[in-house]
């Protein structure tokens, strides 16, 4: 018996790293197929995975297990991500209580003011943000010094580069072209998350592009919790949705422009949508 990683999932098989090296296991009988995620800590044992541990921590979409932080992939240009679209994907992994890290890709292609006044609602807000170039390497090696142990996760619509910041953070590693090749055989590749080792203790997993998503599925009420910027400014009503409510403090912080304006606009629209929906909640 040995301690390992799933790398993938795929068909009725798992790519494991363990104490034994990487190989392909079958779940034992008794584990269900799908009880096996990417990232998920398990025990193998001959051909078998013998059981899987308690999961810390379980990301929808893209299914990974265990994740210590997303990394929230965007760019301005080829493709232009707007802010909103990366409003929505923070809202997702501020939902599932994920650490982000924003990535600004392609910095190459526009100048260094236009990345920092993308960036700076999100700085304001209290996330790290970084500019990185897969063309030109910069940015590289700050992002890989901000990886924490453990798994980080690459989120964001196609094209942004995840699949390039992979390259280049794990470089030409043997292993690496070992991995994918075992992937290659797999036939159920499109909607798998995958995982690939950048050094002692971190793995990466990249994951297929989106090129729409979703706001959260979650109460209204739960909205203005999810944007870290908003937590304690001490508005008047506990339950303060901050759109007309009396003494809303974000209210007048965006008034006074201590708050940034857009970001504030998005949230407003980003409420009607899920005020909009079919009510289940209640
Ligand atoms: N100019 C420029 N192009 C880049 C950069 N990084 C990636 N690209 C290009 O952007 C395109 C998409 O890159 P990918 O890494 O495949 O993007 P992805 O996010 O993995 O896309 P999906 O797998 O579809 O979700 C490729 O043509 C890359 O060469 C960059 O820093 N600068
Ligand atoms: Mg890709
Ligand atoms: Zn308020």
């Amino acid at each position: 018996m040995s301690e390992g990683v799933v790398l993938r999932v795929y068909g009725d098989r798992a790519l494991v790293r363990s104490t034994e090296g990487l190989a392909e296991y079958r779940p034992k009988g008794s584990l269900r197929k799908d009880g096996l995620l990417a990232g998920d800590r398990v025990t193998v044992q001959g051909e078998h995975v013998v059981a899987v541990h308690a999961r810390l921590s379980q990301l929808g979409r893209p299914p990974v297990a265990n994740a210590s932080i997303l990394l929230a992939v965007t760019c301005v240009r080829d493709p232009a991500v707007s802010q909103g679209d990366l409003d929505r994907l923070l809202l997702q992994a501020e939902a599932q209580a994920l650490t982000t890290l924003v990535v600004l890709n392609k910095c190459d292609l526009i100048a260094a003011e236009e990345a920092q006044d993308y960036l700076r609602p999100y700085r304001a807000a209290g996330y790290t943000a970084l500019r990185v170039s897969t063309r030109t390497g910069e940015g590289i090696g700050d992002l890989r010094t901000a990886l924490p142990p453990g798994i980080a996760v690459l989120a964001g619509q196609s094209g942004v580069g995840k699949s390039s910041i992979l390259g280049s953070l794990t470089g030409d590693d043997v292993e690496i072209g070992r991995i994918t090749e075992k992937l290659r055989r797999g036939r159920h590749t499109t909607r798998a998350a995958t995982l690939y080792e950048a050094g002692p203790g971190r793995l990466i997993a990249d994951t297929p592009g989106f090129s729409d998503l979703d706001l959260p599925d979650i109460p209204p009420e739960r909205l203005p919790m999810l944007y870290p910027e908003m937590q304690g400014r001490g508005c008047r009503f506990a339950d303060c949705r901050h759109r007309a409510e009396p003494d809303c403090a974000v209210i007048a912080a965006v008034g006074e422009g201590r708050l940034d304006a857009g970001r504030y606009r998005r949230y407003l629209e980003f409420l009607a949508e899920i005020e909009g929906r079919p009510k289940r909640w209640h």
